[in-house]
């Protein structure tokens, strides 16, 4: 569950630093970056970024959008943010990156149905080519509270719904993720809600942070970052940004999200980063810097307060921080 590893997560990390402390145990991490960085055993070579065989190769690297570079954060390193994903589709554990690579991203298509003048299946290239493509540097705060900072690269989603013709009976979007339980073992368990479901107000999912994400580091997204097309959504917990997207609906109705369906107290749909209200079981005022053995405070909307504070005027009676 991911209540249980949620808890663990910071505990695990720092008995797994002990334990490399005892200097034993090489063989048992295996790959972790943390034995990388002790034992040398690294070098990116041996990071599964199976970008280089990826179609949409020739579109990277895209120009960047200066707008989004406001806070001088310091970009976490590649290989750091490469080692360390949530994609409960391959287990349930950060260590996903081998077992992600079995993932087929084409042929891939995103069907986007719904509340729309014009409903199309897309092919994932047709995509890709017909939009903006620009690299934006985001913060990312997982609710287990760590965080990170990347250059994605993608399109505004405002974009696809200019494209769509999105109907003023729409009031959510609904993005789903990939289903196929033959290569990812996550999928085989099912106790899980499959497929992960996360969604957006009309208002959230037209606002200019709101990014479809196709591309990280300026190369097209590796598997375990949710290739070919993921969501980034940074003023919310990091569960909002769904990975491996293939239908994207439009709808009158509120989607129930994946975490909500599991832990509607803990997870609920708005999921707005605020250090001063708490997860039921840990606080939310610091977040771990991956990577780095420092921690930072977590800042109110992780930062894009004056960007976002004024989606949420009216809604004081919903649950808008968890
Ligand atoms: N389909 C899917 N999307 C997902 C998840 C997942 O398990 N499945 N985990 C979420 C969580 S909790 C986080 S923090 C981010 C992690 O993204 P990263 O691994 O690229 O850093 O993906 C989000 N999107
Ligand atoms: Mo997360």
């Amino acid at each position: 569950m991911l209540s249980q590893s949620m808890v663990t997560d910071e505990k695990f990390f720092l008995n797994r630093r002990k334990f490399l402390g005892l200097g034993a145990g090489a063989l048992a991490l295996g790959a972790s970056y943390e034995a990388q960085a002790l034992f040398g055993l690294g070098g990116s070579n041996d990071i599964p970024l199976n970008w280089k065989e990826d179609p949409s190769m020739s579109l990277y690297p895209v120009a960047k959008n200066p707008l989004f570079n406001v806070f001088l954060d310091e970009v976490t390193a590649e290989e750091e943010a490469a080692r360390y994903n949530n994609f409960y589709e391959f287990g349930s554990h950060k260590e996903i990156f081998q077992a992600a690579q079995e993932l087929k991203i084409r042929p891939w298509t995103v069907e986007v149905s719904g509340e729309v003048g014009n409903p199309k299946i897309w092919d994932i290239d047709e995509l890709l080519s017909g939009m903006d493509l620009e690299e934006r540097i985001y913060r990312h705060r997982c609710v287990e509270a760590w965080s990170m900072v990347v250059p994605w690269t993608g399109f505004g989603l405002r974009q696809l719904m200019e494209k769509s013709d999105v109907l003023s009976s729409a009031k959510y979007v609904k993005f789903t993720s990939f289903m196929d339980p033959k290569t990812a073992p996550g999928q085989r368990q099912s106790w899980y809600p499959w497929p992960y479901v996360e969604g957006l107000t009309i208002e959230e999912a037209a606002h200019e942070l709101t990014f479809m994400v196709t591309g990280v580091y300026g190369h097209p997204l590796p598997k375990q970052h949710g290739a070919p097309l993921r969501l980034a959504t940074p003023w919310k917990y990091g569960f909002k940004s769904s990975k491996s997207i293939d239908k994207i609906e439009f709808t009158s109705e509120r989607p129930v999200s994946f975490w909500e369906q599991i832990q509607p107290k803990e997870y609920g749909f708005w999921a707005n980063v605020n250090p001063g209200v708490p997860h039921p079981r840990w606080p939310q005022n610091m977040e771990r810097v991956l990577g780095k053995d420092t921690y930072r405070p977590t800042e109110m909307f992780n930062g894009y307060g004056e960007m976002v504070a004024g989606l949420y005027t009216n809604l004081e009676d919903q649950m808008l921080y968890r």
